[in-house]
């Protein structure tokens, strides 16, 4: 439902002081959020310039079209002033702890998000996702489900669009990922209903700590709507909150939505009730019968009806990327997995497997500890094959666990790869790191893996 201007307007006033007429805004950071919050603040008649530290701002070029008259200051922070400003509106990527939004926030400078303004903006619900591993999933399989289930969804977010530009005024319900650098700088979400997937090492660089990362991810729980908590994960079970209701998920105990036997077959299950077999899930891997146990859960926490919801899922495609097979040739698996960037993601795609694989990792750790991998990498692969930027401190952190190889590129990668397999292997391509020091994002890289295995000479 659309608000009316007067509301919105006033909203902001009340929430941040933010007034058209007062206000001396400073949208720092021009990528895909920078220009939907332009966007914004044009069309609610706000003043405001844009700041971003890098030489060409991705999206300078779009934003000049749209906002002609604007001012747009590239190149370096230092050579900014910040100090006149009253509002900092940050994009996600760039650091709070930036020295020169850290001293114009000293002088009283107020921090908004992209998230705070979005939110203000609508009253329809908003289902908000985070964790470290499975928010495009699980956000994905919520934008088909309330579709199915009759009410029209909108999903972005960290995900493809950015959240303002998905106010349109016709959705019925919001589905938005929300990252630890997105939640970190957002004080207005309420959302009817938000979970914290799972908590494992990630953007470290960024945030400190793991209890710090945390910290940033629970802030999602802001407010009174419902709580959705992973009973298996012991960091989230923590972030149980008296001010919302909680409604519990498990892969292995008997909570709210679980998996429940019933002559001899595995179900999603709430309470007593079976709600469809396991095995029509049509993904790979134990982690995403969590993902479509959380669905359920927050589809039914804002209303939406379970058997229309298990409908929408039995035929749920999944995402590229993630789990994907890219080939089966004499006997051998390919997957890829790129989107695993970070040591949560790889544990999970090697914990489903029975067998031992051969893992293609590496890439920037994000100051991860990768030593975490060794138990499962010990129990799960026959050798390892590692690549990128923080391929030494990964052969540091595994010790000689199982046989370790090097490859300077994805190409020798999946040669050194299809030297090593026999019948029946597979090869599975979930690097545990980011992909930036080598490639433009986790679609480059796992495009490269499914290139360079459909070019093998075996093949
Ligand atoms: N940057 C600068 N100087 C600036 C502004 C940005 O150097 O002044 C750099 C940042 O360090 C960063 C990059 O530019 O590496 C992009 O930053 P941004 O804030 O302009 O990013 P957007 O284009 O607005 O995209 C962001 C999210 N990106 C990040 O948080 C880094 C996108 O998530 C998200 O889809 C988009 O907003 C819309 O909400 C991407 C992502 O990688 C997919 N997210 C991380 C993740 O999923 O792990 C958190
Ligand atoms: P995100 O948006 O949080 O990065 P994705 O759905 O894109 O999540 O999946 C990212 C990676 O995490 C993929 O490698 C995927 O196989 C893995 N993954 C998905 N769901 C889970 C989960 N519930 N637990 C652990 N890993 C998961």
């Amino acid at each position: 439902m659309r608000l009316a201007d007067d509301e919105i307007l006033g909203r902001l006033e009340k929430s941040f002081g933010l007034t058209p007429e007062n206000s001396n805004i400073l949208v720092v950071g021009l990528g895909t959020t920078g220009l939907s919050i332009a966007r914004f603040l044009v069309r609610y008649h706000f003043k405001f310039k844009l700041v971003d530290s890098r030489n060409q701002p991705p999206m300078t070029a779009e934003l000049f079209k749209e906002v002609p008259d604007v001012t747009l200051m590239s190149g370096n922070f230092d050579k900014v002033d910040f100090s006149k400003a009253t509002h900092l509106i940050v994009s996600p990527g760039v650091a709070l702890t930036e020295p020169t939004i850290k001293n114009v926030c000293k002088k009283g400078a107020v921090i908004v998000s992209d998230i705070d303004l979005f939110a203000l903006s609508t009253d329809s619900p908003i289902i908000a996702i985070t964790g470290s591993n499975g928010k495009s999933t699980v956000t994905t399989m919520l934008g088909e489900m309330g579709n199915a289930a009759g009410k029209k969804t909108a999903i972005g977010g960290n995900l493809g669009t950015a959240a303002l530009d998905l106010l349109d005024g016709k959705a019925d319900l919001y589905a938005l990922e929300l990252s630890s650098f997105q939640l970190e700088r957002t004080s207005a979400l309420n959302a009817a209903a938000a979970t914290v997937l799972n908590i494992s090492a990630d953007h470290l660089d960024r945030h400190g700590t793991l209890a710090s990362y945390a910290a940033e991810k629970q802030k999602i729980f802001n407010g009174n709507g419902v709580m959705v908590l992973n009973a298996d994960d012991a960091v989230v079970v923590k972030m149980q909150t008296q001010a919302r209701k909680p409604l519990w998920f498990s892969i292995s105990e008997s909570v709210g939505f679980h998996i429940a036997e019933k002559e001899g077959r595995e179900y999603l299950a709430y309470e007593q009730d079976y709600l469809m077999p396991s095995s029509d899930v049509p993904l790979e891997g134990k982690h995403n019968l969590a993902n479509a146990l959380v669905a359920l859960a927050l589809g039914y926490a804002v209303g939406l009806e379970l058997d229309k919801m298990c409908q929408s899922l039995k035929t749920f495609k999944g995402l590229e990327h993630r789990m994907q097979k890219v080939a089966q040739i004499n006997g051998i698996n390919w997957v890829n997995d790129s989107k695993a960037t970070n040591i949560g993601a790889c544990i999970a795609a090697l914990a489903g497997y029975d067998e031992k694989v051969i893992l293609l990792a590496g890439g920037d750790a994000k100051g991860a500890d990768m030593s975490e991998l060794r138990a499962t990498i010990t129990a799960k692969t026959k050798s390892v094959i590692l690549m990128g930027k923080d391929a030494g401190l990964i052969e540091n952190a595994l010790g000689d666990c199982v046989p370790l190889y090097h490859a300077d590129s994805m190409d020798n990668a999946v040669l050194c790869a299809s030297k090593l397999v026999e019948s029946g292997d597979t090869v599975l391509l979930s690097p545990a790191c980011a992909s930036l020091d080598q490639y433009k994002n986790y679609q480059q890289r796992g495009e490269c893996f499914a290139a360079a295995v459909m070019a093998l000479d075996v093949i």
